[in-house]
């Protein structure tokens, strides 16, 4: 049985509400390595990654290329060693060092599948909150100007990245991925096909039959019902059951995974928190 390697993000600064940076600590204290290897899934803490500032504006600088660039080096020391990694946030700018790293290690031969109920495509010039966690596909398809602060040379290829569960955008992030070509699954879409089936359809684009994808999945895709412990909740969204029933019934397994916006301090009844357990077990326990 592969390890899967656990890597927290536990920063908070790149969204409105810093909540999200306990995230990771509260599931590395309650021994989530452990709970997983009980279930099948045999896995470890590598790394935990933070920054000594609030000021987000800082995240645009040096300070937040070296954050990503740490983050994107454990990502290709766990796909150097042949080992999956699942980055575990803290806000959603997280996805920057991951893919980045996964994009070095590929050499930009690799697909994103962006589960979120965002669509997480603001430059610096459209973002209403300024916040970066509002930024980070943008930056992985090297669009506009934030990809300074990326550690790779390679972009994601539009046309093998997939959104699915989105509801709440800017109509100038919908211009840039339709201009780009990237595939976006709405909820109306979800509600149609079933979750299952546009699921495979995703991994079929973002794999070109062939390539390693991964998946980066912001908690505020589901519903806020079902996983309530996010910083911006919208309504409407993903069912969890349903959620896990579809990773299930992945195809192929993802190289990593990312999930993303865990914030402790709106979580109801361990929810959310019991929730990532189930994801992380329902993505890799067919291929443990
Ligand atoms: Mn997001």
């Amino acid at each position: 049985m592969a390890v899967v390697n656990l890597i927290g993000f536990n920063t908070g600064i790149g969204a409105t509400d810093p909540g999200c940076a306990l995230g990771p600590y509260l599931l590395h204290k309650h021994h989530l390595d452990k709970l997983l290897t009980a279930r099948g899934v045999k896995t470890r803490w590598l790394s935990h990654h933070s920054v000594k500032t609030s000021s987000s504006k800082q995240l645009f600088s040096m300070l937040g290329k070296s954050l990503f660039a740490n983050l994107a080096r454990d990502v290709q020391f766990s796909l150097r060693h042949g080992e999956n990694f699942i980055t575990i946030g803290g806000d959603h700018s997280s996805a920057i060092g991951t893919w980045s790293g996964a994009l070095n290690y590929f050499q930009g031969n690799f697909g994103l599948i962006w589960i979120d109920a965002h669509m997480d495509s603001h430059s610096r010039q459209t973002s209403p909150s300024g916040a970066l966690h509002g930024m980070p596909l943008a930056c992985l398809l090297g669009h506009d100007d934030i990809p300074m602060i990326s550690s790779t040379h390679h972009k994601l290829d539009p046309v093998r990245t997939c959104l699915i569960g989105v509801r709440s955008f800017e109509p100038e992030e919908q211009k840039l991925l339709s201009e780009l070509g990237v595939t976006i699954f709405s909820m109306k879409a979800i509600q149609k096909q079933g979750l299952a089936a546009v699921l495979t359809q995703a991994v079929e684009i973002a794999t070109d039959m062939q390539a390693p994808f991964g998946i980066s999945l912001d908690l505020d895709a589901i519903d806020p019902y079902d996983a309530p412990g996010v910083g911006t909740p919208v309504i409407g969204g993903v069912n969890a059951i349903e959620l896990l029933s579809a990773l299930k019934k992945l195809p192929s397994t993802p190289i990593g995974l990312e999930i993303a916006e865990f914030n402790p301090a709106h979580d109801r009844n361990s929810l959310t928190q019991n929730l990532i357990v189930d994801i992380i077990q329902a993505t890799w326990q067919q291929y443990a």
